[in-house]
């Protein structure tokens, strides 16, 4: 059983070589082939040249520099150039359970889309304040209604999809995006599944939101809608 687990970074030199580490581990346990792609936007903390090293000792390491910055746009890629059919999505910062990872990619073989999610029973968010869960339920609750979602958290930033068809709508995607698993959930009505995971907060390195979040999201899904 062969996968990719792609994860895109900026600024994560505190976090990138314990995710890799424990996915591999994981992986292993479970007797699982997997492949890291690192999908970094040139951080200036040297992420990239961290994975590099990593890379020159263990094969199924590698990392791309893209010039270009934005989220959506590295996970686009990295799903795109991974050489396997089944290709998992994961945040660097050690939000999403490592150890799920196997059940993720044990689920793509089934279904076209496998969520991580914290909103399911079994899910749940640790360390986030109050405010930020409302919002980000606000957020969700927006998209089913709306855009007629039927997935609990279709904000997760923690999925598997195979690659042949995400690639069916790789065209689609807005480069700007800003909620990828959102945008690939609308554009694709894939036969999906979700897996309940516990997210924690970020431990270490800076977060990378911006104030304009929730203006970035409804512009989003006025987009969405109209297409
Ligand atoms: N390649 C790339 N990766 C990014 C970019 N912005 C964020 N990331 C990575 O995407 C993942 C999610 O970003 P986070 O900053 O953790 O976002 P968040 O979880 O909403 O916010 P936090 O509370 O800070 O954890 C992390 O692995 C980041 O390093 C970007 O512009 N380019
Ligand atoms: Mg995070």
């Amino acid at each position: 059983m062969k996968a990719t687990v792609v994860i895109p970074t900026y600024n994560e030199r505190e976090n990138i070589t314990e995710v890799i580490k424990k996915v591999l581990y994981h992986c292993r346990k479970k007797k699982i082939d997997v492949n890291i792609l690192v999908v970094d936007d040139n951080s200036p903390d040297n992420t990239a040249e961290i994975v590099r090293n990593l890379g020159k000792e263990d094969k199924r390491i590698s990392v791309i520099v893209r010039k270009e910055k934005g989220l959506s746009g590295a996970i686009v890629k990295g799903l795109d150039s991974a050489k396997t059919e089944i290709v998992v999505n994961m945040d660097a910062d050690l939000s999403h359970p490592t150890e799920k990872v196997p059940e993720l990619i044990r689920n793509c073989e089934e279904y076209d889309l496998v969520i991580g999610s914290r909103y399911i029973r079994g899910g749940e968010i640790k360390g986030w304040p109050l405010k930020r869960i409302l919002i980000s339920k606000t957020a969700t609750l927006m998209a089913k209604i709306l855009l007629g979602v039927k997935e609990n958290d279709p904000m997760s930033g923690f999925f598997a999809i195979k690659q042949s068809k995400f690639r069916e709508i790789k065209d689609k995607m807005k480069p700007k995006g800003y909620k990828t698993l959102l945008e690939i959930i609308v554009r694709g009505k894939f036969k999906t599944k979700e897996i309940p995971i516990t997210f924690i907060d970020r431990q270490k390195g800076k977060s990378k939101l911006s104030g304009n979040v929730i203006k970035h999201y409804l512009i989003m899904l006025k987009e969405l809608m109209f297409d």
